[in-house]
């Protein structure tokens, strides 16, 4: 290559300039002042020239070559800046944009009824306990003083893992254990799952209980009367609501009673909830039978008490006038939004 045909720094300037990206600014480099490069090449062939043309066509060169490293170095800081530019942009925050919703859950109304209870009983000195949802046969039936001929051992009602092993049908057996680690006179509240065979519209083989046990020197059927009617117009919202006792059975309690509430559907007047009644059974309750005090080793001489039980689906489906069970087990969340 002669030097009369070497390039001029006006075609370096132009490739400069057209070069897209540093990639490409490199390549144009190499092209230019790379070992092979142009410019390079016409270096070495200064040593063909006589001393004279030599000294003249090195100096031009020097100046040529000076000349595209300035202009590679100019291209090379717009190219980089253009580069941060493009990624600030891409990483912009725009701080006047609205914030991002956090999805916030509610709990369930199974679950605040029982909350509510809890806070209820607490704030009366209750302790709140509880225990395993399998049960043995004594814990479940014998301790409750529940024959072994009594209807809820059968197996259509209870079920059974093995001779000995129950889900447990009731909260019951947590004031047996309870009894068994505590000395009266005490106060608890048992709330948890139980478990019965009976599906229908209205039953399912899973719901929530509360039960509440207090035994103490003087505990009498009117602490009781007044403790429930007080619960219940406080969990209704409503100081007025008619509470009424009904004499009723069960093995654990004597006497026993069953208590309905006026109707909070209706007011009293009768409807379909109430089946024309103006009534609704929203409790069991009684005073805890003295071989159930005596097998738990309570002196029933010295003290007694009472217990009562609750079934949380009912109640949460009369005080939020909810009409259909099986809505609290669907989790779908346009019901369960109603809750939040
Ligand atoms: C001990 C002594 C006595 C708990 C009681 C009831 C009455 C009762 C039902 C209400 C609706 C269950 O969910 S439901 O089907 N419960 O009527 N429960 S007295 O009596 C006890 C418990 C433990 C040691």
């Amino acid at each position: 290559m002669s030097l009369s045909s070497m390039a001029s720094v006006a075609e370096a300037a132009r490739d400069i300039a057209a070069a897209a990206d540093l990639p490409a600014l490199e390549q144009i480099r190499l092209h230019w002042l790379g070992k092979k490069g142009i410019l390079t090449q016409a270096m070495q062939q200064l040593g063909q020239l006589s001393p004279e043309a030599r000294r003249e066509a090195g100096q031009l060169l020097n100046v040529r070559k000076t000349e595209v490293q300035s202009l590679l170095q100019a291209r090379r800081t717009a190219l980089e800046n253009a580069r941060i530019q493009e990624r600030m942009a891409g990483e912009r925050v725009d701080v006047t944009l609205p914030g991002r919703r956090v999805a916030l859950g509610s709990s369930h109304p199974i679950r605040q009824t029982l909350e509510w209870i809890e806070q209820y009983f607490s704030g009366l000195g209750f302790e709140i306990s509880d225990g395993p949802e399998i049960e043995d046969d004594y814990h479940n039936f014998e301790a409750l003083n529940i024959p072994e001929d009594h209807p809820a051992r059968a197996m259509h009602d209870t079920f059974y893992f093995d001779q000995n092993r129950v889900l447990r049908t009731h909260t019951s057996p947590v004031q047996i254990r309870f009894l068994e680690a505590h000395q009266p006179p005490l106060r608890m509240i048992a709330t948890g799952r139980v478990y019965r065979r009976d599906s229908d519209i209205t039953h399912t083989p899973m719901f929530h209980q509360v039960e509440g046990l207090l035994l103490d020197e003087e505990a009498s059927f009117a602490d009781l009367r007044g403790l429930l009617e007080d619960f219940l117009q406080s969990f209704f919202a409503r100081p007025d609501l008619p509470v009424r006792f009904r004499p009723s059975y069960f093995p654990f309690t004597e006497p026993s009673a069953e208590v309905d509430v006026g109707c909070v559907i209706c007011g009293g007047s009768g409807c379909r909830v109430c089946k024309q009644s103006g009534w609704l059974e929203v409790l069991g309750c009684g005073m805890v039978h003295p071989a159930v005090l005596a097998g738990a080793g309570v002196d029933g001489e010295v003290f007694g008490g009472f217990a009562f039980g609750m079934g949380i689906e009912r109640l949460t489906m009369l005080r939020y006038g909810v009409n259909d069970l099986r809505l609290f087990f669907e989790n779908d969340l346009r019901f369960l939004k109603q809750f939040s």
